[in-house]
């Protein structure tokens, strides 16, 4: 419908001013991207109030060029993740280990940016799939970035990173069919696993419910890769690197992973952000485990071979930092999408392995950044450069060039400054980057060394090192995941691989999926039995507080106020939070007449996104809710998964529908409100066996 012209070149509807602010100065206004101001940023030029557009219109072609190219190529790997800014501060020097500053000046603090995420999903897929955890560090030390690109895993699935692009396109949606999306069950992955044992130990952790981890601020992180210190004496160690996160480790279960990928697909973006906003800041102690090339030489497996851990209970970690995340990011594109993190951003006093699984590392990242930030000069973008230190050497040019360099001196050697001029930056050869003075020899073979060889000793490790719900966890995981494959014979082959970590494993998978145990497949060297690591597990590792947890009060009209403010004060009082879900968004009318505000809706506030609940009803709400499905899910799913739940008396014909058993988890409110802290604080493992059929 034509609109009625008001001035030359503005209509009623577009009349700058009229329907949205405008600018009220020179430095508030919109400008084009090269200066020029913009008087009406809703209307096209166009021939006549009715079209055509213009062509001439150079507003438009660039606000609309500019957006056709906002999307940059997502990371092959790792493409969905969250990011934080924060602080490292060192509280035990490693000094007669490394020149390192980060590593040496106890109680300096380095700013650094930590970006977490899955490995196989797309930007946009969803934040609770099973996955292994990328937990990646860029260190801006004043020496340089230095970036520790870990997991939350300590092994890789692979020995040399010439499997790794095999490896992922296998685990990556299917080439013919485009999916699945974010998940390892299907045909492809398996049978990649199935024809490379040495991906087992890390399948046992990938099965584990490491892999469906509660919140990003409780997965432990790990450098995987074996590094080197190096003193100022030239002495080298080999050093393993670990984050413990002090929320404690803590997951999710496997079927409400799954309902939280509907309910939120954010959930752990949204629980990392939010925890930061409420200045609720997430820590990590950050450790080391130390060996001289001795001890490493003596240990029963290689320390180069990235499918394989040593023991805690062998080599103790020694703690000597911690890592605070306390400020979001402004702008997730500009920081958390562009972050580009290089294994190859090492300082002083840090060295690599021979590890081929790293060293091929070393190349692919810088590689990768060009194809997917476009330029050699990805390190100039704000947030991957060197802060704590200048950066300057002869390297000119280049796509995206942002640096104005002044004067001539653009090679090395140069005589410039003899004359006068700037000549520019030089080599340091005493507190510059020098690579340990390690031997090497031998003739150029394409050869795996005979020690990585052992595959399955210590995947037997980890499952035997499990308490038994952690178990029945991962053998159902494995049931679970090959149920969703549909070539009988790599069901198969990963049975027979499954025997050689543990029969009992391989039995309760077979059983699982209703098929005959096969025969064991030959591995190349026999597992043996190691002494049980009990740091493997995570059950008995929640800290004991409600710090970091979320408990969801129900409520409706009538519930009594009373309860909900004991409630939270208890809460509230161990280090949780409370979240009042109510079924409309405006609140509920307590008994009192007062209202109760909500932070959520019921349809959209489903138990799953909680750690606990409490359920506070009159007899009226009661009955109103028993007529609502998103209720009794409410309650069904809490204690499904394990969680405790509070309740008032009147609210128990809620809980009866729902199939709520009594038992130490499920508590009434009217004891005192402290007797719900204690299961809130875990979950009801006793309980799974009344819930889920486990393998
Ligand atoms: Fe990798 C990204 C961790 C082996 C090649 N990797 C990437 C990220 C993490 C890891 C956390 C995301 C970084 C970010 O947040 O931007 N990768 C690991 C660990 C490995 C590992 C712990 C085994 C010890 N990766 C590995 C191998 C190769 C790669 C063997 C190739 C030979 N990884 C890449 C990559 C990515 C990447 C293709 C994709 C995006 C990026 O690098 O920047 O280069």
């Amino acid at each position: 419908m034509a609109k009625t012209p008001t001035t030359a070149g503005t209509t009623a509807l577009g009349d700058a001013g009229e329907l949205h602010q405008t600018a009220s100065s020179p430095e508030t206004r919109t400008t084009t991207n090269h200066g020029a101001p913009i008087s009406d940023n809703q209307n096209s030029l166009k021939a006549g109030p009715r079209g055509s557009t213009l062509l001439e219109d150079f507003i438009l072609r660039e606000k609309i060029q500019h957006f056709d190219h906002e999307r940059i190529p997502e990371r092959i790997v790792h493409a969905r993740g969250s990011a934080a800014h924060g602080f490292f501060e060192l509280t035990d020097s490693l000094a007669d280990y490394t020149t390192a500053k980060i590593l040496t000046e106890v109680g300096q603090k380095t700013e650094l940016f930590t970006r977490f995420s899955t490995v196989a999903g797309g930007a946009g897929s969803v934040d609770t799939p099973r996955d292994v955890r990328g937990f990646a560090v860029k260190f801006y030390t004043t020496e340089g970035n230095w970036d520790l690109v870990g997991n939350n895993i300590p092994v890789f699935f692979i020995q040399d990173a010439i499997k790794f692009p095999d490896l992922i396109h296998a685990v990556k949606m299917e080439a013919d069919k485009g999916y699945p999306q974010a998940a390892s069950a299907h045909d492809t992955f398996w049978d990649f696993i199935g024809l490379m044992p040495e991906s087992t130990h890390m399948i046992m952790w990938a099965m584990s419910d490491r892999a469906i981890p509660r919140s990003l601020r409780m997965i432990e992180g790990f450098g995987v890769n074996t590094f080197r210190l190096v003193n100022a004496e030239g002495v080298a160690t080999l050093v393993k690197f670990h984050w413990r996160p002090k929320l404690g480790t803590q997951s999710t279960c496997w079927d409400e992973a799954v309902k939280i990928a509907g309910a939120d697909p954010d959930y752990h973006r949204r629980d990392l952000y939010e925890a930061i906003a409420q200045g609720d800041f997430p820590e990590w102690e950050f450790g080391v485990q130390l060996f001289t090339q001795e001890e490493a030489d003596a240990l029963p497996f290689d320390i180069l071979d990235a499918t394989k851990l040593v023991p805690e209970e062998d080599y103790p970690i020694r703690v000597i930092g911690r890592m605070v995340l306390d400020r979001n990011p402004d702008n997730f594109f500009a920081e958390t999408e562009q972050a580009a993190f290089l294994p190859t951003n090492i300082v002083p006093g840090i060295d690599f392995s021979e590890d081929p699984l790293l060293q091929g590392r070393l190349f692919s990242y810088q590689d990768t950044q060009l194809s997917r930030l476009g330029t050699v000069n990805f390190h100039q973008i704000p947030i991957n450069q060197a802060k704590g230190c200048p950066f300057q050497n002869f390297q000119r040019d280049g796509q995206m060039q942002t640096q104005v360099f002044k004067g001539r001196a653009n090679y090395e050697p140069n005589s410039l400054a003899e004359a006068g001029e700037d000549g520019g930056p030089r080599e340091d050869p005493k507190g510059g980057f020098r690579t340990a003075p390690v031997p090497v020899e031998g003739e150029k073979v394409r050869l795996r060394a005979e020690s990585f060889a052992d595959h399955y000793s210590q995947a037997r490790l980890f499952f035997q090192s499990q308490t038994a719900p952690e178990q029945a966890h991962l053998a159902s995981a494995i049931v679970f995941e090959l149920s969703k494959v549909s070539l009988p014979h790599v069901r198969e082959r990963v049975l027979s691989n499954l025997i050689n970590v543990d029969e009992t494993l391989a039995q309760r998978v077979a059983e699982g999926l209703n098929l005959p145990l096969p025969k064991a497949s030959k591995p190349a060297v026999a597992p043996v039995d190691l002494e049980p690591s009990p740091a493997l597990r995570i059950i008995g590792k929640y800290p004991d507080t409600l710090k970091g947890r979320k408990v969801a009060i129900l409520v409706a009209d009538g519930s009594d106020g009373a309860v909900v403010a004991q409630v939270r004060k208890a809460v509230e009082g161990d280090g949780g939070s409370v979240f009042v879900v109510a079924p409309k968004i405006g609140g509920a009318k307590l008994a009192d007449g007062s209202t109760l505000a909500a932070d959520g809706q019921l349809a959209g506030s489903p138990s799953v996104l909680f750690d606990a609940v409490a359920i506070i009803l009159s007899a009226d709400g009661c009955a109103q809710l028993m007529k609502e499905g998103a209720a009794v899910d409410f309650a069904k799913d809490a204690f499904g998964h394990l969680k405790a739940v509070g309740f008032t008396a009147e609210a128990q014909p809620l809980l009866d529908k729902a199939g709520v058993e009594p038992d130490e988890g499920v508590i009434d409110l009217s004891s005192a409100a402290d007797a719900f802290l204690t299961p809130a604080r875990t979950r009801q493992w006793d309980r799974e066996p009344k819930v889920r059929m486990l393998a």
